[in-house]
């Protein structure tokens, strides 16, 4: 069978190209099963012709969707637009795990797939090879021919992470990702988190499935996946390990950190928890060469980050974990939210106030975007804080807001937005503030794009990384 997988990456901001590392897993699978894959990547504005041409020219069997909410929008248009498909359609990924209603909104689509897709995509090609009907492939949900939509069981977490091929590299240019994330290879080693950050769709996707959801693969296992990456492509000088949970499992951290000094000397970047990063944690970071640590802190009132976003840490272990950090010299990333239910400019003050006090090196600040079914999404559709006008608006995803509160109202949010780096940063650093200052600005997103060609030196001077 030949399977397109799509991947939609339209209006996000900023020029970088990803790897999407949910189509390399089912890529992975599906090859390891005999059949051909192909990704289609739609990056920048929305322009369907290019994948109306590889359809025609490829003529795949299977039509893959990997989908997050906000991508949500275009893949219907997508849907609609190149309607009637010749080939099976199916959306896989965070947003038909958390909606699989959404199959009842697309005449056009022929299936979704609930959580993990490994198995069921290889059943449903398996199917469709064989001439079979795909209508109990476990964990979809099926358009029969009646028009009826058949609602299958889901699969259990699958525990041996292990047992699954490395994620599927070739299926993109990963030189060219490499080369457009600053020399960087992505790596993710596990799967799940513990967590239950009200903002995100975590605890949802957890509950659609039975079994142990936190897990990772064995070190040994992961080591691999490093050396066959640094061997085959060039010119890496950072590994991302992008594991939000890089620290969850102790023993394996610990032996992660004993045994990748001894096998690579290429620089880590983390993402940590503040809660995790102690001397010890710092310890073993340095001795596996890390560089930077990123760490969610998402809101500068300990209250409201605690009842409102069900982040339970102090600012002042916040504050104890870059301060340790930049002790032992590891550059840090902070990641904080604007515009959330219920929040104020006085609150978000908060937030401006402690990431002073941080000086990460560099920052993500995102407007915060009700996702379906999320507490705080839930919270905003009871509470009516969605703007009818502007619900389905398109826009650079966690750049402008759907919510229309009195107390904070969107214009205030987005200056917030465009004014975060300079209040953070010009009290220690003018140079880096006024830089930011632009980037946030109106003109930031074409500008990011006209300095894309000198876009390292940009970043060394703004972020130093
Ligand atoms: C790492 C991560 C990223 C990374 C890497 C993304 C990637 N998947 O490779 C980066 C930083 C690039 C990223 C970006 C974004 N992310 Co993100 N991300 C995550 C995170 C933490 C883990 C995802 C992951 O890689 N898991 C491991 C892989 C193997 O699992 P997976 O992607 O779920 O794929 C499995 C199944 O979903 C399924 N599957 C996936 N695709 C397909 C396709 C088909 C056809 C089939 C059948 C099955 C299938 O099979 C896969 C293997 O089992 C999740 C949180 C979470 N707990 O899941 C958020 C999460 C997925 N991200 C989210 C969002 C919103 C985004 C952004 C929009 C953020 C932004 N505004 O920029 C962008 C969107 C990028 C895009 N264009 O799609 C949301 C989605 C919410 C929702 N309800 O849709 C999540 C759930 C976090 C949250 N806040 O709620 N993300
Ligand atoms: S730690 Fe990250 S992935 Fe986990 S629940 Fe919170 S936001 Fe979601």
């Amino acid at each position: 069978m030949k399977v397109l997988f799509v991947y939609t990456d339209i209006n996000v901001r900023g020029g970088a190209l990803s790897y999407q590392f949910g189509i390399g897993m089912v890529s992975g699978m599906l090859k390891k099963h005999g059949h051909k894959t192909r990704l289609h990547h739609m990056f920048g504005a929305y322009d369907v012709e290019p994948l109306r041409a590889v359809l025609a020219e490829w003529q795949p069997d299977i039509v893959g969707f990997s989908v997050v909410y906000p991508q949500y929008r275009f893949v219907r248009r997508i849907l609609e637009d190149l309607k009637p498909w010749k080939a099976f359609t199916i959306l896989g990924g965070a947003h038909p795990t958390v909606v699989p209603q959404c199959l009842e909104e697309n005449p056009s689509l022929n299936a979704i797939c609930i959580g993990e897709g490994e198995w069921p995509m290889v059943e449903l090609a398996a199917a469709l090879q064989e001439g079979r009907s795909p209508e109990a492939v476990h964990s979809l949900w099926v358009r029969k021919a009646d028009g009826s939509i058949a609602r299958n069981p889901v699969r259990m977490f699958e525990d041996n992470l292990d047992q699954f091929p490395f994620p599927d590299r070739e299926i993109c240019d990963y030189q060219a990702i490499i080369h457009s994330d600053f020399a960087t290879a992505t790596f993710m080693f596990g799967r799940g988190c513990p967590f239950n950050c009200t903002y995100c769709s975590n605890h949802i996707i957890r509950d659609r499935q039975e079994g142990r959801y936190v897990r990772f693969r064995s070190v040994d296992h992961c080591l691999e996946e490093i050396r066959q990456v640094t061997t085959k492509y060039q010119g890496i000088r950072y590994l991302y390990l992008n594991d939000d949970t890089f620290m969850v499992n102790r023993r394996w951290f610990e032996e992660f950190t004993d045994k990748y000094p001894l096998q690579f000397s290429l620089p880590i970047l983390v993402n940590a928890r503040p809660e995790q990063i102690n001397d010890e944690a710092c310890r073993r970071l340095k001795a596996a060469h890390c560089q930077r640590v990123t760490m969610g802190v998402e809101h500068g009132n300990e209250q409201f980050r605690t009842e409102v976003m069900h982040r339970k840490m102090t600012n002042e272990s916040v504050i104890q974990a870059f301060e340790l950090c930049r002790q032992y010299g590891f550059k840090t990333k902070a990641h904080q939210i604007v515009g959330l239910p219920g929040e104020t400019p006085a609150l978000h003050r908060d937030t401006v106030e402690l990431t002073a006090r941080l000086q990460p090196d560099s920052f993500n600040l995102h407007i915060f975007e009700p996702y379906p079914g999320t507490t705080l999404g839930d919270l905003c559709e009871k509470e009516h804080l969605i703007d009818p006008a502007r619900r389905d608006v398109e826009f650079v995803g966690q750049t402008d807001t759907v919510l229309k509160m009195p107390q904070f109202p969107r214009e205030d949010i987005l200056r917030a937005f465009r004014l975060f780096a300079f209040r953070v940063y010009r009290r220690h650093s003018l140079l880096k503030a006024i830089p930011y200052l632009v980037y946030y600005s109106r003109f930031g997103e074409p500008l990011i794009r006209l300095l894309h060609p000198i876009k390292k030196i940009v970043r060394k001077f703004a972020m130093g990384v």
